[in-house]
This record gives structure tokens, C-alpha cells and sequence, in this order.
């Protein structure tokens, strides 16, 4: 079984509905589908390659003083004098930093990395509204309602980040991983991820099965604010990222959620009562920010409004 692959170009033409159930599929019975032809230029993905690939290379070093290595490190030397050594759960082989709209943060070398990252993120912004577009469709939404919810009607800007990651090779895959199983707290993820070298993985039916790496195509992924949308139409998925021992995996991960202002309820109707009927999103990055690695469910409990008292 492999994460669905959809031609993202026959959207707009006669296999528009074809098109449409295979993303509706991927929605509902995956949270995770690959995207190709999906009209980000393969010029301009080489050049978010090169720039980012870069980018690593100048926080190398730092890496290799950061404290997952100087942990594995130490676990290492323990076992080294007989002490047995339990896996690291508190922490991943990663290294990573995040872009957001405020340009200023960003690094300025290597050369052409912000150009470079700015022009990707339009473009990537852009696919991330007719993907959601295409999800209001299918589950029968006026188009732009996601949108909408995300932006408080227009009120606010979505939250827009980017997060360059490397997982970079680790010597003992056995003690940690390279990101822990989460699903993401927000709404539509477009990642792109390394062409040759895998690791991302996806719950499926209780089944860890590999994200194929695919050049040039963009995995999307939905998080927990899409689950509540639909009502748990579409379920955020859980997924990880296993370190490789002799590889560095480059992944770019960006990320559309709601404005942090913004209320979210279900937009679909339905049985419902598992989620709650309203709730900021900013109040749920809060709870997730403390609770990214564990179960869901009581996320949305947290922000449940406290149930009136009857007198
Ligand atoms: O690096 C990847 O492939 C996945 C990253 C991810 O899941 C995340 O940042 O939430
Ligand atoms: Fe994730």
C-alpha cells in the first residue's frame, strides 16, 4: 500500500471528478496524499534544494555539539561500561529552524536563500488554498469556508510557516528517532520532502507505512484544525521520521493553520459532540506546544468550554 499520488493538474479539466475523489480519498482514509504536477515550477524546487541543503551545511557544526548528539553521546559512553541504555523519548535527531512572514528573521546566507525562500512560499501558499479549496468542495462546504474559518472571515492573516528540517545521519537509529509520532496541530501541510532519502512514515489502519520519496512532488498532510472543520471527516494522521545511519534527509515543511485569533468549530454536520464547539486556535497551540507527542483527544477536551453548572 503506498500514500496516494494525484495529478494535481487534472483538477481543472475532464477528470476533474476523478480528481476530486482521489483527494477526497486521501483525505478520509489517509490524512496524507503526494501531489504531482501541481504547478510549483521544478526550477524553482531545485533552487529551495540547493539553498536549503546549504543552509545545513553551515549549521553543521553546531549540530554536532546540540543536545540530541550530546545525549546519544553520553548514552553511548554508558553502555560502553556495561549500563543499559533506554531509547531518548524527550527528544528528536533534528535540525531545524522556521520561517515565518516576518522576513527579518530569516538567515541571510547562503546567498539567494531568502529570495529563494520567499518566492517558494507564494507559490506554496497559493496550492495550499486550492487544496483546501478542493476540500470545502468535497466535503460539501461553500468554497472558501476553510479559508474563512482560518482568517476569522477575512479578519485576520492565516498563520503561515515554513520549517526547514535535516535529520542528519545517526549513528544509533536504535536510541532515538528523528521525529517523534504527532499529528500537527494546524491545517494544511505541504511538505517537500527529500527526493532520495526516506524515513517519514504515516499510521495506517495501525500500520507504519512509508511516505515514498517522489522527486518534485509535495506531500500534504492535514492537522488537527481540519479533524474539527470536518467534524472528523478527515482525521489528522500520525506520522514520524525514522533517522537513517548513513544518510541526511532534508525535508521543508510548511505549514498553513489558522490566524492564532481565529474561532474554530465544526463546519460539517453530523453526529458530533466529540469536538468542541468552539474554541481559539491560539488556546490550542497552547495545550499542543505541551502535549505535541501524545494522544489528541484530550487536546480538544482542553478547550472544550467548561460545561455549565445546573443548578
Ligand atoms: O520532516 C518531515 O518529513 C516531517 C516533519 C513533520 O512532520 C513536522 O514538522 O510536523
Ligand atoms: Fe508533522
Amino acid at each position: 500500500m503506498v500514500v496516494p499520488v494525484i495529478d494535481f493538474s487534472k483538477l481543472d479539466g475532464a477528470e476533474r471528478a476523478e480528481t476530486m475523489a482521489k483527494i477526497a480519498d486521501g483525505c478520509e482514509n489517509w490524512g496524507f496524499f503526494q501531489l504531482v504536477n501541481h504547478g510549483i515550477p521544478t526550477e524553482l524546487l531545485e533552487r529551495v534544494k540547493k539553498v536549503c541543503s546549504e543552509s545545513y551545511r553551515l549549521r553543521e557544526a553546531a549540530f554536532r555539539v546540540s543536545e540530541p548528539v550530546r545525549t546519544l553521546e553520553a548514552l553511548v559512553e554508558a553502555e560502553r561500561r556495561g549500563e543499559a541504555a533506554a531509547p531518548v523519548d524527550d527528544m528528536d535527531w533534528e535540525d531545524i529552524f522556521y520561517l515565518h512572514d516576518d522576513t527579518q528573521s530569516w538567515p541571510s546566507s547562503p546567498p539567494g536563500f531568502k529570495e529563494t525562500m520567499h518566492e517558494y512560499r507564494a507559490e506554496l501558499k497559493k496550492l495550499a488554498e486550492r487544496v483546501m479549496e478542493a476540500m470545502d468542495d468535497n466535503l460539501g462546504l461553500e468554497t472558501g469556508r476553510i479559508k474563512a474559518a482560518f482568517t476569522g472571515h477575512g479578519r485576520h492573516a492565516p498563520f503561515f510557516g515554513t520549517k526547514v528540517s535535516h535529520y542528519p545521519p545517526c549513528p544509533r537509529p536504535d536510541l532515538v528517532t528523528g521525529l517523534r509520532a504527532h499529528t500537527d496541530a494546524g491545517g494544511v501541510i505541504l511538505l517537500f520532502q527529500d527526493d532520495k532519502v526516506g524515513g517519514l512514515e504515516v499510521l495506517k489502519d495501525g500500520e507504519w507505512l512509508a511516505v515514498q520519496p517522489l522527486a518534485d512532488a509535495i506531500v500534504v498532510n492535514t492537522g488537527d484544525q481540519i479533524e474539527v472543520l470536518s467534524n472528523g471527516r478527515y482525521r489528522s494522521a500520525w506520522h514520524r521520521v525514522l533517522p537513517m545511519r548513513d544518510a541526511n534527509r532534508r525535508s521543508v515543511a510548511s505549514f498553513y493553520n489558522p490566524a492564532f485569533e481565529a474561532a474554530i468549530s465544526p463546519a460539517v454536520g453530523g453526529a458530533g459532540g466529540e469536538y468542541p464547539e468552539s474554541y481559539v486556535f491560539g488556546d490550542y497551540m497552547d495545550v499542543y506546544s505541551k502535549h505535541k507527542f501524545e494522544a489528541k483527544e484530550p487536546r480538544f477536551e482542553a478547550v472544550k468550554a467548561p460545561a455549565k453548572a445546573t443548578a
